[in-house]
């Protein structure tokens, strides 16, 4: 409560709109080759999310999102972050291979006032669509429903769609008072723990931070959307009438081929790709929908949970056709299986309301030990009436299968929807970098209460 107050009293120093647009990267500092250096900083704003309502929000650089950072395979990359926040917070680089003091992680906290740099290695074969956030102790939806979220993109030098028109997509959703501030309840309030029980959610679905953009196509092109789900707890399950979706990739990159599908389901924290083929006729428009997904126990449904909502609108120009077809090649890149005759352990983490192996989050505790260069399974099995998404730091992995039936193609993932009374098998290698990583629901009401543990990976013989 005393954390509420301090942030009111203090000043809103910026008066803008959230943009429609993905946010711009920050300048490079650093004219060093295959080097990337960024300022970010986290302080107050004041920014308008609905139209004639202004909300006080927490902000990287001053937008909701944050800029869209873009690094490249081989880059290395140094972040001098800067907390002007009235509260302590980490930048969590979710998604990414790196060292541990730079992984944000709760071990890891930056002070208000303080400054930190995170400073990381692209390792080759990562391309993908990522994306950073807090991760304080208990206090990561509290930041994250303030604003603080951005996307990253990681390039490939050989990526066979690199010649697509492109889009960056952050969809986040928030719950408003009538006078633009947050609508958050006291966690004691029944409100409070309905948040606390399905994760926070809120009928303001927003894009890039604005409630129902217009996304401009031309017909007979295709765009290649990268969608990042930066919500607390929302499932999107994203369908685009009379559109197929070309389903081309998830958290860490492309697949080896593209899977054509009606729908796409994106969990929390999760990423996805997806090409958009442009069949409709100059000039004409469709809404964009998220549609209904079930993950909620019955008990604390919310209100309207089986109703499609509008998400964007999908407006076509009206120059005329693209006259040449688009090829979209038949394979994208290929991805090499981790090697499972090598699996040394199978590791076991029962999901249950608010706890993993019937344990909440210590953070004086380590969970799971293992050696590193450890080929390993993870068995997550979800015991109750509820979705969980699962993420693991700082190693991405590949689904082997779901309830016994083997995933159907392969794909580097770093957080995996484990659903109600569902087992999910994933395999994994700790192939550098020892340190405490934490595996959590990101479910982010979840993971602040305790819903969390810690792998800790270590040289061989040091503990
Ligand atoms: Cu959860």
């Amino acid at each position: 409560m005393t954390r509420r107050l301090a942030l009111i009293a203090l000043p809103a120093l910026v008066v803008a709109t959230a943009g429609a647009a993905a946010q711009p990267a920050p300048r490079d500092l650093t004219p060093a080759p295959r080097t990337v250096e960024v300022s970010l900083t986290a302080a107050p704003a004041r920014l308008s999310l609905v139209p004639g309502t202004t909300t006080d929000l927490l902000a990287y650089n001053g937008t909701v999102p944050g800029p869209v950072l873009e690094f490249r395979e081989g880059d290395h990359v140094v972040v001098h972050f800067r907390n002007d926040l009235p509260v302590m917070t980490t930048v969590h680089w979710h998604g990414f291979h790196l060292p541990f003091p730079s992984d944000g992680s709760p071990f890891h906290p930056v002070a208000p006032g303080e400054t930190y740099d995170y400073e990381f290695d692209i390792p080759p074969g990562t391309a993908g669509t990522y994306w950073y956030h807090p991760h304080p102790d208990h206090e990561t939806g509290w930041q994250v429903a303030h604003g603080l979220y951005g996307a990253i993109v990681v390039r490939a030098p050989d990526d066979p769609i690199a010649s697509l028109p492109e889009r960056v997509l952050v969809l986040s959703d928030n719950r408003l008072n009538p006078d633009g501030s947050l609508d958050l309840p006291d966690p004691g309030s029944h409100a409070g723990v309905v948040d606390r029980e399905n994760g926070r959610e809120g009928p303001l679905l927003l894009v890039n931070g604005q409630e129902m953009p217009e996304l401009e196509i031309r017909s007979g092109e295709v765009q290649r959307w990268r969608i990042v789900n930066a919500s607390a707890a929302r499932m999107y399950r994203l369908t685009i009438p009379g559109h197929p979706l070309l389903w081309v990739g998830t958290d860490g990159g492309l697949f080896e081929r593209p899977v054509e599908v009606p729908d796409i389901t994106v969990a929390p924290s999760s990423r996805v790709e997806v090409l958009v083929r442009g069949t409709d006729a100059p000039g004409s428009r469709l809404v964009v929908f998220d549609l209904p997904y079930d993950r909620y126990i019955p008990q604390t449904r919310r209100k309207g949970w089986n109703c499609p909502r509008r998400l964007l609108t999908l407006r076509y120009t009206e120059e005329p056709p693209r006259r040449q077809a688009v090829e979209i090649p038949a394979t994208l890149r290929h991805v090499e299986p981790i090697d499972t005759s090598r699996v040394t352990a199978t590791r076991l983490a029962v999901l249950t309301q608010g706890m993993i192996n019937g344990r909440m989050m210590d953070m004086k505790r380590v969970d799971v030990d293992a050696p590193i260069g450890a080929t390993e399974i993870w068995q997550v099995e979800n015991l109750v009436g509820m979705d969980h998404p699962f993420h693991l730091h700082g190693f991405r992995f590949q689904v082997l299968d779901r309830n016994g039936v083997p995933e159907p193609f392969l794909a580097w993932r770093d957080v995996v929807n484990v659903p109600s009374h569902e087992t999910v098998r994933f395999v994994v290698r700790y192939d550098d970098f020892p340190g405490k990583w934490m595996f959590h629901c990101h479910i982010l009401d979840h993971e602040d209460h305790g819903m969390m543990g810690v792998l800790q990976v270590s040289q061989t013989g040091e503990k």
